[in-house]
Parts: structure tokens; sequence; C-alpha cells
């Protein structure tokens, strides 16, 4: 590697994703993980968790654009969203833009949601808006708590490693459904296709074991492992998958720079490797 101080993230086939560095502004181990923030050179900040890139300034926009209108322009009437995880904000940041009536915001590190504050502000600028409710919690124990109370849950996890191992489990996606109005939707980052296809096998297998309608998206996210990047969209029932909120599209007039009306369709087509990792159509 040329010089000068790199991170490298060390992907499952013998591949690594490097950065150059220009600086390091935090480095440290929480009560969790341990947690870095670098400063680098083209790619803005960039947001690790034990090693593994969260999110960097470059292309965080793909990964919560996608997590978040994609489903909420699938709902007819959105009141109460729960977000699990996503600490950094980034997620709640794209949610208060739809007319909803509160966001329940459930993450384990309380030290991702103050160092996304001190040092990421441009995704962590709107977890102070009133209608958004931090609990700092063991999302799995929070759901256990709730029954029909959201319209929409959005799992913003780490990889299926260390703290948010459990939110992969096929208890959890139960509790879920129960934590789920009946016309609720469920929609969870499930991990990439090209890096880690058997995790995205699993993901959707334990889904479909769970939910009776579960579908995929995708996004292209050049700093994650392999780039294409599965989503898991899951409901009760088929409407929310052929809705789209087009009134509110058009009055909402948000000023986005992945997701459109054209990707809410076009990102549901999945190629055929995909395809069959996900079972689904
Ligand atoms: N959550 C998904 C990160 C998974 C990336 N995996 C990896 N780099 N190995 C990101 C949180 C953004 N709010």
């Amino acid at each position: 590697m040329a010089g000068g101080l790199w991170f490298a993230e060390d992907q499952q086939q013998g591949l690594e994703l490097s950065f150059k560095i220009k600086n390091t502004l935090v480095s440290k181990q929480t009560k969790y993980q341990k947690l870095d923030i670098y400063e680098t050179y083209k790619h803005g900040i960039l947001f690790t968790l034990d090693d593994f890139v969260m999110t960097t300034e470059h292309d965080e926009f793909v990964y919560h654009e996608l997590i978040a209108h994609v489903p909420l322009f699938s709902h007819k009437h959105l009141e109460n969203v729960l977000i699990i995880g996503g600490g950094d904000g980034g997620t709640a940041r794209e949610v208060v833009k739809h007319p909803v009536t509160k966001i329940d915001m459930v993450e384990i590190d309380e030290e991702v949601v103050e160092m996304s504050k001190k040092y990421m502000p441009s995704l962590s600028k709107e977890l102070t808006n009133p209608k958004v409710h931090l609990f700092f919690q063991d999302g799995v124990e929070f759901v256990q708590n709730t029954a029909s109370e959201y319209d929409l849950i959005i799992i913003d996890s780490t990889d299926p490693l260390g703290p948010g191992e459990g939110l992969f489990d096929t208890e959890f996606y139960r509790t879920c459904l129960t934590a789920l109005k009946d016309r609720g939707i469920l929609v969870a980052q499930a991990e990439s296709p090209f890096d880690n296809p058997n995790r995205v096998e699993q993901i959707f297998s334990k889904l479909r074991n769970v939910f009776p309608v579960v579908s995929a998206y995708t996004g292209i996210i050049p700093t994650y492992p392999g780039g294409l990047w599965c989503f898991a969209f899951c409901c009760k029932e088929p409407e929310a998958l052929n809705f789209f909120d087009e009134a509110r599209y058009n009055a909402l007039q948000l000023e986005l720079r992945y997701y459109n009306k054209r990707i809410h369709t076009a990102c549901f087509a999945l190629p055929e490797f995909v395809k069959t990792l996900c079972q689904t159509e």
C-alpha cells in the first residue's frame, strides 16, 4: 500500500477496501464495540464499528434514502415509525421528511449517537427533532414490550456479528411482526449478495418463516463490501408492495440524490443470482 495512514476493511474472500486517512477523529472501545471515526481524503467522514464500514459521507445518501423512502412511500397512513439501530442518525434524518406522528429510535450504544452528534452533523442533525424519541436499549428487548404499535419498523443494524447479532434472529422477527399494525411494513438492511451470499440467504429464509409477504430490493453503495446491497421489505398483506403514494411524493418535492419515483419500482428488479438468494418473485 502506498504511504500514509490507511483504514482497510477486510472482506470475506481475501479482498480489502482501503481508505487513505487524513485524520483519526475518534478511536475508542465503547461498552459494546470498537468505534472509529476518520477523516478521509476522498470520502469525507468514515465511521466504522469493529473495523467494519458503517457509513461514509460520500455515499451514505444511497443507503439512508433507500432504507427510509422505499417503505415510507409504500405506506398509506403513516403514524408511528420505529428505527432499530441507526445511531448515526442518517435514517431518522430521512424519516422526518415525511408527515409522521412520532419516530422511536432504539440504539444500544449511546456513544454512537454522541459521536455522530459531534463529528457527523450532516447525518445526526435531526436527532434533536421533537418527533424523534431516543431509547438507549437493546432493540430486541424494546420490541418485546410493544404490540400493534408501529406502521413501519426499520432495522438499520450492523452485520450479524457482535451487539447486532440478535437483530437477525427468527424470534426477534416474530416480535417485530407483533409490534406492527395490520398494514405495517418492516424493512431491514440485508447484507451483501456478492460478499456474503450465505448471510443474505439466511436473513430472507428466516423472514419468510415469519412474514406472509417478503420482498427484496437493492442499491449500489460503493464503500460497502461487494458494492451491491440488499434490503428486505416485509409486510402482512401484499397491498403495500404495489402501493406508491404518488400524491405525497408530488406534494413533498423532496430533494434527494438517489431515490426517485422510478427507482422506487426499479430497485425491486433483482439480478438472477440475488433472486435465488432471496427466493422472492
Ligand atoms: N448499517 C449497515 C452496515 C453494514 C456494513 N457492513 C460492512 N461494512 N461489513 C449501516 C448503518 C448506517 N446508518
